[in-house]
């Protein structure tokens, strides 16, 4: 039986990628950090929860690294935690780094000492491409960063390629651009476009305010990016991917479609600082630009070229953004019908 240890398994994407691991017939082993609040909603939510081994573990904590590589004797590691909310990289940039960086290292650096045969994923992301150099973007195109959160990736991206050079590790990072869920963390702006609106039909009086509705993104679904990370730990030699629809949207272009899909009669109005959504039923505004959300240095546009991973790993994404906005509300639908 094959074993592989994901860190970073609480989150959205180590949700997905536990069941499809379990599917296959892995023994899954997952880190958590110790916390008062609950954090296996989205592992109950898969029904995958009583099929996980937990681990406690912090990036931070070296020897805490070692004890559980050496106690669960994975055959792959999937290195999915990370400090992932773009705005606290500002806030908090050396814890950041420490995490994402450093903890990268930590990992590596224990591979390389317990067992070199170890297969390593790295969770890089398009957030490193940040001022676009390319457009779209390839595994070649250069990085300019523009938060802490993209700089703390590229220096784990790089050390993930210097160990593989170095070590001979397998060790393979995935460059995906942006991917949502139902399961997506409620800071990011996908759902909390999505949940806000669901609960606005449904009766809220809340207003959702948002940043930068101008900034683009190449948004894909979870589920698809997770199998991806599989791919890559299947092939014989270790390599860096991008994984990306290859197509791109605003998030004005986001908030239309969700309005659309929970057949809001809507408006928008005004300019720049304040433009925003009028319910046509109510006549009330439902959407408006708050600066609290915009960021110190912005990644205006991204969109990325899949063409290697569609070549190599012969992988694709199937769903398409419409579909995805479909997916996040259903879900966001039931949330709300269940607590009623
Ligand atoms: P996520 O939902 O924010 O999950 C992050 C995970 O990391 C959580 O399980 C979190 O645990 C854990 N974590 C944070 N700090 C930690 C620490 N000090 N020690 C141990 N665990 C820690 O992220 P995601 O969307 O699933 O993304 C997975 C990875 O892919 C991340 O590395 C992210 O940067 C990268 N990425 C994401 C995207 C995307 O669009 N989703 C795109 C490219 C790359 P808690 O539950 O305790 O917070
Ligand atoms: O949803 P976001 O917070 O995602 P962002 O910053 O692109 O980062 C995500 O994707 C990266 C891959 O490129 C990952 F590496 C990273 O871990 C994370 O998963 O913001 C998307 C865009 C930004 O341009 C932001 O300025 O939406 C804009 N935006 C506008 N209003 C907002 C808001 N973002 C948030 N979070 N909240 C808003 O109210």
């Amino acid at each position: 039986m094959k074993r592989a240890l994901i860190t970073g398994i609480t989150g959205q994407d180590g949700a997905y990628l536990a069941k499809l691991l379990i599917e296959k017939g892995y023994k899954v082993y997952g880190t958590v950090r110790r916390s008062t609040s609950e954090k296996f909603v989205n592992l109950k939510y898969l029904n995958i929860y009583d099929k996980i081994k937990f681990y406690d573990f912090d990036l931070l904590e070296l020897s805490n690294i070692q004890n559980v590589i050496k106690e669960t004797k994975p055959h792959e590691i999937y290195h999915l935690a990370a400090q992932s909310f773009v705005p606290t990289s500002f806030q908090v940039p050396i814890v950041t780094t420490d995490i994402n960086s450093l903890g990268t290292l930590r990992i590596l650096d224990s591979i390389n000492s317990i067992n070199k045969k170890i297969k390593f994923y790295q969770a890089s992301t398009s957030e490193m491409f940040g001022k676009v150099q390319q457009i779209p973007q390839t595994e070649k195109t250069p990085f300019y960063p523009r938060s802490p959160y993209g700089v703390s990736k590229v220096f784990s991206h790089w050390i993930t390629v210097n160990y593989r050079e170095s070590y001979n590790i397998h060790a393979s990072s995935g460059i995906l651009f942006n991917h949502e869920s139902p399961l997506r963390g409620g800071e990011f702006v996908t759902k909390k476009i999505t949940s806000s609106l669901t609960r606005i039909k449904h009766g809220s009086k809340e207003v959702l305010k948002v940043g930068n509705i101008n900034a683009k993104r190449d948004w894909g679904y979870a589920g698809d990016y997770v199998y991806a990370m599989w791919l890559m730990l299947q092939q014989k030699n270790a390599d860096d991917y991008v994984i990306a629809t290859g197509k791109t949207h605003s998030v004005r272009e986001f908030i239309n479609l969700t309005l659309k899909y929970l057949n809001f009669e809507y408006k928008w109005v005004g300019q720049g600082m304040n433009e925003r959504v009028i319910n046509l039923n109510s006549g009330k505004t439902i959407i408006k630009i708050d600066k609290e959300f915009f960021r110190p240095a912005e990644v205006d546009l991204l969109i990325g070229n899949p063409g290697k991973a569609k070549r190599k790993l012969k992988w694709k994404p199937n769903t398409s953004l419409k579909k995805l906005v479909k997916l996040m509300v259903d879900y966001d639908v039931s949330q709300i019908k269940k607590t009623y």
